[in-house]
């Protein structure tokens, strides 16, 4: 699919208008997401019309119909949650103009409403997370009970990486009579929403809790205030378990009070300018493209992050 869609007049380096829908800007590695777009547009010549949609869908959508309105060639957009998207995305295959998903998928069964998907696999990443923790399950049962209590810190409701990485890392810990989740949570992703659930967590399972499974750095650095203003070591008495790896989660691991970071590479930009200029150009492109990454050790955080990008 996507071939019937490359109309739009665009094409060529020169002059084409891209119109990108960005979530918000809720983390670390959502700003460091919207340099790389910015920057990538900027080097390949592509006119960027950038919205930040303040982590709303009804934003989104109102962004993404002003640029059907304004004859963009191409739309991109990382959506915030999964469903309800059918409806502009059937505008814009209307108005010929080809859309790009980038970060997040949309959940629809009629992948003729976007030309390609580019962003990490989600569901690995919860699993490498879960596969630490089977792995140093000895040195996680931080109360010494046997038991390793684990809370989860969600992303946003009903977004992709919140969903698949909740399922990831319970597909992870699922053989494990000794692993159990004992209370999850949305934190949306922000620093702010993971130290206040995590201040609740703590107020209702002090001294229960081994470790905590943050479904991004900030969340998870959020999370490193309410453990130690509740008098309590991260790292020691509490094991904490992150996914992103931007800088200040590395550093944070670097000093021993994150445990592992899952790596999630928000540098998406050139890849996203590329795939647009073959969809506009008609050639063809893979419906999905995944982005490499890695994980992190405190070990490993030390040795990297001199040169550490975001
Ligand atoms: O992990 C989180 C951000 O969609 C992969 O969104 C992205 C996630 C990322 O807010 O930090």
């Amino acid at each position: 699919g996507g071939g019937d869609s490359s109309g739009g007049g665009g094409g060529g380096e020169d002059g084409t208008v891209m119109g990108f829908s960005q979530v918000g800007a809720e983390s670390g590695w959502r700003t460091a997401n919207s340099n790389s777009i910015q920057e990538a547009a900027t080097a390949a010549g592509i006119d960027l019309k950038f919205s930040d949609a303040q982590q709303k869908q009804e934003n989104q959508i109102k962004a993404i119909r002003t640029y059907i309105q304004q004859k963009v060639d191409a739309i991109a957009f990382s959506p915030v949650v999964e469903t309800g998207w059918e409806p502009v995305l059937q505008e814009a295959k209307r108005a010929n103009i080809p859309v790009i998903l980038t970060d997040r998928a949309v959940d629809t069964t009629d992948d003729s409403l976007y030309a390609t998907f580019l962003g990490s696999d989600f569901v690995e990443e919860g699993k490498k997370a879960g596969d630490w923790l089977v792995q140093n399950s000895a040195t996680a049962d931080t109360t010494g009970d046997g038991k390793i209590n684990v809370v989860e810190l969600q992303g946003t409701t009903g977004a992709a990486p919140a969903i698949d990485r909740a399922e990831g890392f319970r597909d992870s810990i699922a053989s494990q009579s000794n692993i159990a989740i004992t209370a999850s949570q949305t934190g949306d992703f922000t620093r702010d929403g993971g130290k206040q659930v995590m201040e609740s967590f703590l107020n209702s399972n002090r001294g229960q809790i081994d470790v905590v499974f943050a479904q991004n750095d900030d969340m998870g650095l959020g999370a490193l205030q309410a453990i130690e203003a509740a008098g309590l070591v991260p790292g020691k008495d509490i094991k904490v378990i992150t996914v992103d790896a931007v800088k200040d989660g590395m550093q944070a691991l670097a000093d021993g009070k994150i445990d592992f970071i899952v790596e999630c590479n928000p540098l998406l930009g050139p890849q996203l300018m590329d795939l647009t200029e073959k969809v506009l150009n008609g050639e063809d492109v893979p419906k999905r493209v995944v982005t490499e990454e890695t994980t992190f050790t405190p070990e490993q955080a030390k040795s990297v992050l001199a040169d550490r990008q975001y």
